[in-house]
């Protein structure tokens, strides 16, 4: 008899076996059937330009050929986007970047769309583009509004100030580089209805977009995700684009139609996280306290917003990451480019807004020969004081201070700090460094409206469940943690709650699944229809226990609900099943289905005329400590080791936990060490295959990787008191890239090195030619 709950446990990935054995469906995967049209599409090569003509002449002749499209075939409108509406799915007059679709090509076979892009002739005017963010401030060219949040005084503080550094920091974009490329299906159905499949994140997003576009309204569209081969933000707005561009097809050829993007066409054509351009000036004391901060955020948006207006507020939100800043002004602009429109990335801003403050921080331990870790210590949140945000937010059960604590010890961090600097004193070939930063992250969505969620639980008479909600599984195991929930709520086997393709027409009006918060927000809704139901099984038992028996009157006070059956205490020797109870309640007419529905509560609306509010319900934390090596003639990096310390509350699976504080780590030591996005002057992306861009591979990783994590119960405000896991590991890896600025000040001379993310062996190579050489042979 199953006694334990299964919160807590290490139940594998929902889907794993089909994964590791090929069975998982990914869109590709799917059965081809009668008819089916492959879509594609022809993109521009100029990054700015009119379009004088388009010449489809040629292609409509070519056999195989089934559909050409510009956006003069499009009924409903042709400009969307999920903040402002300054997109287009095709391009009308003007081109934008390398790689919009022009043209939308249907055709039977690959062999006929390839030679049909070889005809298609588009006459363009080039107009003149802009690429680099310096381009766009120099040309005033932003995107929305400007941001601001401000507390204290600056300038006043600056006046006063012991010392003051000003200077700018850098960091470039990132692939998304999931496995599964942008796909999707369309089926036309009667009555000029769709069903799409697609791999997305956010298919309410999806079905709203294709609506707009083919003019019809939204319950004529019906989305559905399974699952993702990952997305890691970059399918959070952007699956739209060629779900529609299938949509449009099905709807005008009443044939299936499927798009799978080639991984090169994935690259170039989609948006990437935001390369930023920072400028600071901190004012701090001889013990290095910060006394004040001004950063002026720019971030490079591409062609249109996307998201880039909401990534700008959470770089903003965690200017000031884990430390208590008093005086503080915090600016943020979003450059328009001519490239494509950058998107969500794991961290959504956050690991810009924080590796500007980390370097920052190691600037100031290396001006005042102060070991980096106690300026982090003396400036980190507090428990009583110290303890508010830029914005006013206070910082609660903050367990920043004995994460710092805890990993000093386990890290052995004072000690190996020593080693290092007798090491680089005598080391010829190498240079060593390290570094210990911290994580502070904000959950929920900034955007208040977006923290809510629904769910539907249905049991049915054998007593097995079936559980839809709006999130979407991308391989973070979502579906797991909600089976766990599930399973737990009715003391049951996880394995009996069977997770549904996530369908717009279970649920509607979903979010995206982002922010980390996807079981916290679809977890909860969950929670709740089960509790609906059981309210009234638990009616029912009250009743149905007593029947025989005419000692007791009913008592749903009586009823205990545990992993061994569900009695009435007052007679225990009788006890039923799960099975029973639901079998007899729905003989007896009780409804064994319901939807469920959570929205965030305490967050307030954040009011961007005075920078205040209380945009997150809590904070994940974490710190980490990682020792590099360089080589000092070719700037090769190695990671020695890495020691992760975080606080995710109490872990509702910590397999997968474990897997997402890994993963994170991994991929944000891609963004700041090898992952280089390349451009030629024109603004066509050159590392756009797995030779020219280089994510982490094994050999990269830490020789020594220690993850673990505090026992934090104290989290009530979220289910099961777990917190959100999902993207805040990733700015664990700032700690590699703080570390390698720690190894250059070993030949520094005193002076700050600088140094741009990421810090691959060129840019290392860079930073330690503008120093002169002088080493002991
Ligand atoms: N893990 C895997 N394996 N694949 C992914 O695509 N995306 C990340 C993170 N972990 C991702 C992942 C991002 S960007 C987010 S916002 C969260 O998962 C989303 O899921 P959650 O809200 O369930 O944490
Ligand atoms: C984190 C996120 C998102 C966010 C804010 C975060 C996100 C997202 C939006 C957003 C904001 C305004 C909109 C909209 C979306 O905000 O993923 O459609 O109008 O989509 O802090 O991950
Ligand atoms: Mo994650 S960047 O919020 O999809």
């Amino acid at each position: 008899m199953v006694t334990e709950e299964k919160i807590g446990n290490n139940i594998p990935l929902d889907g794993a076996e089909g994964h590791v054995t090929g069975t998982s469906e990914y869109v590709s995967d799917i059965s081809k059937i009668e008819n089916e049209l492959i879509v594609d599409f022809f993109y521009s090569t100029e990054p700015h330009g009119e379009i004088i003509n388009i010449d489809l002449e040629e292609a409509r002749k070519i056999s195989g050929i089934v559909g050409l499209y510009t956006y003069k075939d499009i009924e409903g409108e042709n400009k969307f986007g999920p903040i402002i509406k300054d997109e287009v799915l095709l391009a009308e007059s003007i081109l934008e970047y390398v790689g919009q679709p022009i043209v939308i090509i249907a055709g039977e076979s690959k062999k006929a769309i390839k030679l049909a892009k070889k005809t298609i002739k588009i006459e363009i005017k080039k107009l003149p583009h802009i690429l680099s963010i310096e381009e766009a401030i120099e040309k005033n060219q932003f995107i929305g509004e400007t941001r601001v949040i401000e507390r204290g005084d600056i300038e006043k503080e600056f006046q006063k100030a012991e010392y003051i550094l000003e200077g700018n920091t850098r960091n470039g974009g990132q692939e998304h580089f999931y496995l599964e490329s942008q796909a999707a299906i369309a089926y036309p159905q009667e009555n000029n209805t769709l069903e799409i499949i697609s791999s997305t994140q956010n298919p309410t997003e999806v079905q709203n977009v294709i609506a707009e576009i083919l003019g019809i309204p939204f319950n004529k569209i019906v989305v559905k995700t399974r699952r993702m081969g990952g997305a890691f933000g970059g399918k959070e707005t952007q699956a739209t684009h060629p779900a529609a561009m299938a949509a449009l097809v099905a709807m005008k050829t009443k044939r299936p139609a499927r798009i799978v993007l080639s991984c090169d066409d994935d690259m170039i054509t989609t948006g990437k996280r935001h390369e930023f351009y920072n400028k600071y000036k901190v004012a701090f004391t001889k013990e290095g306290l910060i006394t004040a901060l001004k950063v002026e955020f720019f971030s490079n948006g591409g062609y249109s917003n996307d998201l880039s207006t909401s990534i700008r507020e959470r770089a903003m939100f965690h200017a000031e990451n884990a430390y208590f800043i008093p005086n503080i002004k915090t600016i943020g602009k979003v450059c328009k480019t001519n490239l494509p429109s950058n998107t969500a990335f794991r961290g959504f801003g956050g690991p810009q807004g924080m590796l500007n403050i980390e370097s920052i921080i190691e600037d100031i331990a290396i001006f005042l020969k102060i070991d980096a870790f106690d300026i982090r210590r003396l400036n980190c949140f507090g428990i009583e004081k110290n303890n508010t945000t830029s914005y006013e937010q206070e910082v609660s059960n903050n367990t920043l201070p004995e994460l710092m604590d805890k990993l000093l010890k386990t890290s052995n961090y004072k000690e190996r700090h020593k080693q290092i600097e007798e090491y680089n004193k005598n080391s010829t070939l190498y240079l060593k460094g390290i570094s210990f930063t911290l994580v502070m992250f904000g959950i929920s969505f900034t955007a208040r409206f977006m923290n809510q969620a629904s769910a539907l639980v249905n049991i049915y008479t054998d007593g097995s469940i079936q559980v839809s909600t709006g999130g979407t599984e991308m391989g973070q195991g979502l579906n797991t943690k909600i089976s766990q929930i599930v399973a737990d709520e009715f003391c049951v086997e996880p394995k009996t709650v069977r997770m549904m393709i996530t369908s717009t027409e279970k649920n509607n009006n979903t979010s995206p699944s982002a922010a980390s918060a996807s079981t916290d927000l679809n977890g909860t809704a969950a929670k709740d229809a089960c509790q609906k139901i059981k309210t009234r099984l638990i009616e029912f038992a009250s009743n149905y226990l007593v029947k025989d028996n005419s000692e007791h009157k009913p008592s749903i006070n009586a009823i205990e609900w545990t992993y061994d059956g569900i009695y009435d205490k007052r007679i225990s020797n009788k006890k039923i099943t799960f099975k029973e109870l639901v079998k007899n309640a729905y003989l007896n007419r009780i409804s064994l289905g319901e939807r469920g529905f959570y929205a965030t509560p305490q967050i307030t609306l954040f009011d961007w005329n005075t920078g205040r509010g209380k945009p997150f319900l809590y904070f994940t934390n974490g710190a980490a400590v990682s020792e590099v090596r360089i080589d000092r003639f070719t700037g090769e990096l190695k990671v020695l080791r890495t020691d992760i310390l975080m606080d995710i509350g109490k872990s509702i699976n910590p397999g997968i936990d474990k897997g997402q504080i890994i993963g994170g780590f991994i991929q944000g030591m891609g963004w700041l060490t090898t992952e280089e996005l390349k451009y030629s002057e024109k603004g066509e992306l050159l590392s756009h295959s797995p030779t020219t861009y280089k994510i982490p591979n094994i050999q990269d990783i830490p020789e020594v990787l220690n993850v673990d994590w505090i026992e934090n119960g104290k989290n009530v405000v979220n289910i099961r008191q777990s917190k959100a896991v999902g993207e805040p590991p990733l700015m664990t890896s700032i700690s590699v890239w703080t570390a390698v600025k720690h190894a250059l000040s070993f030949i520094s001379n005193g002076e700050i090195p600088k140094l741009d993310a990421p810090a691959t062996s060129e840019e290392i190579l860079k930073a330690m030619s503008r120093f002169p050489i002088s080493m002991k042979v």
